[in-house]
């Protein structure tokens, strides 16, 4: 049981890797327009939040959204084609990478840094009203947390009570901003308090840490005791947006966090040492993963692109067609 829980986290870890390793072709071939926020080294908050997630929860994430979908369980391929700005995407290409929008899967994205809290927190809000049990997980990175929408949702949702998971993927820079050198507090997740919230800090490169702590966060929003917030810390491998030179970080010191904090290859250590798991069959889960990704990218590519006469298509409010 274990180990069919560590393989399934450690598929996870590898889908996100390589969804995004897919994503980075596109910006190489110009397919992808625009900029790109991708979310390589970061990955285990992804794979470890999947699990306690419900159907009908809700998750809202930032510009740097793709393994919080999958999490969540949006289709891998709409998702891609939307990346890839096909008509077969998420918002039928129309949305692009920063604004997925997902109504089967209650997940959706802001490219509005700190947006996605108060969105969460009327996602929050609507379940209480409803009497519903779902929660509402609003993401932000460390940046985020320095907006007022952080302050204002979790006031109200601990005020009220509403099942808010606030998830902080603090990877220490907003672009080219060190969160050290411009936060009141040592931690962000200490900030909880001022809000009669749960509060966690954890090592988020760690698919168990993260879905054990997630696991809690999520229980505890959910039987009904009010917001929680859980402060992941990653590392961000790419720069800022694919395009980013990244002159703010030292060339060596980004040598060694891939070298020694990379999800992926930690957790398959730790898996081999506790012998939950042989080097093959990951070699295996990987290589299936990777298969996988390579034939999806294939049908994606093929797909076609909206024509822009439906550049006013499917919108909800004021559409000329039905
Ligand atoms: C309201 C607003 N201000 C500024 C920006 C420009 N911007 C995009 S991402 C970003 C930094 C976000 O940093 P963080 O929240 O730490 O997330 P990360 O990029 O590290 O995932 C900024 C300032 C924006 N998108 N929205």
């Amino acid at each position: 049981m274990e180990n069919e829980r560590s393989l399934a986290r450690f598929e996870r870890l590898a889908q996100m890797r390589h969804f995004d390793e897919a994503c980075l072709a596109g910006v190489m071939s110009r397919e992808i327009h625009g900029e790109l926020h991708i979310g390589i080294g970061q990955e285990a908050i992804g794979a470890g939040m999947a699990e306690a997630l419900r159907p009908g929860d809700a998750v809202v994430s930032t510009h740097r959204n793709h393994f919080h979908a999958l999490a969540k369980g949006v289709s891998p391929k709409a998702l891609l084609a939307e990346i890839y700005e096909k008509e077969t995407g998420l918002c039928r290409g129309r949305g692009g990478h920063m604004h997925p929008f997902d109504l089967s899967t209650n997940f959706s994205a802001t490219g509005i840094v700190g947006a996605s809290l108060p969105v969460a927190l009327g996602y929050a809000y609507g379940f209480k009203l409803r009497g519903q049990d779902h929660v509402a997980v609003g993401v932000t990175g460390d940046g985020g947390v320095l907006t007022g929408g952080f302050h204002e949702s979790l006031n109200m949702a601990g005020a009220w009570d509403l099942p808010l998971v606030v998830l902080v993927e603090n990877n220490r820079w907003a672009i080219s901003v060190d969160i050290n050198e411009v936060s009141a507090t040592e931690t962000l997740a200490e900030r909880s308090h001022s809000y009669g919230a749960w509060g966690r800090k954890i090592d988020g490169t760690d698919p168990d840490l993260v879905a054990k702590a997630f696991a809690e966060a999520v229980d505890h929003a959910r039987s009904g005791q009010g917001p929680a917030v859980l402060e992941a810390t990653c590392h961000r491998f790419h720069g800022h947006f694919e395009g980013d030179h990244d002159t703010y970080r030292d060339r060596e010191e980004k040598r060694r966090i891939r070298k020694e904090h990379d999800p992926l290859v930690l957790y398959r250590a730790k898996l081999i040492e506790a012998g939950l798991a042989d080097a093959q069959t990951l070699d295996r889960i990987e290589q299936t993963s990777k298969e996988a990704m390579t034939a999806l990218l294939e049908e994606v590519r093929d797909d076609t692109q909206p024509d822009a006469s439906g550049a006013l298509d499917h919108r909800f409010v004021g559409a000329t067609s039905p």
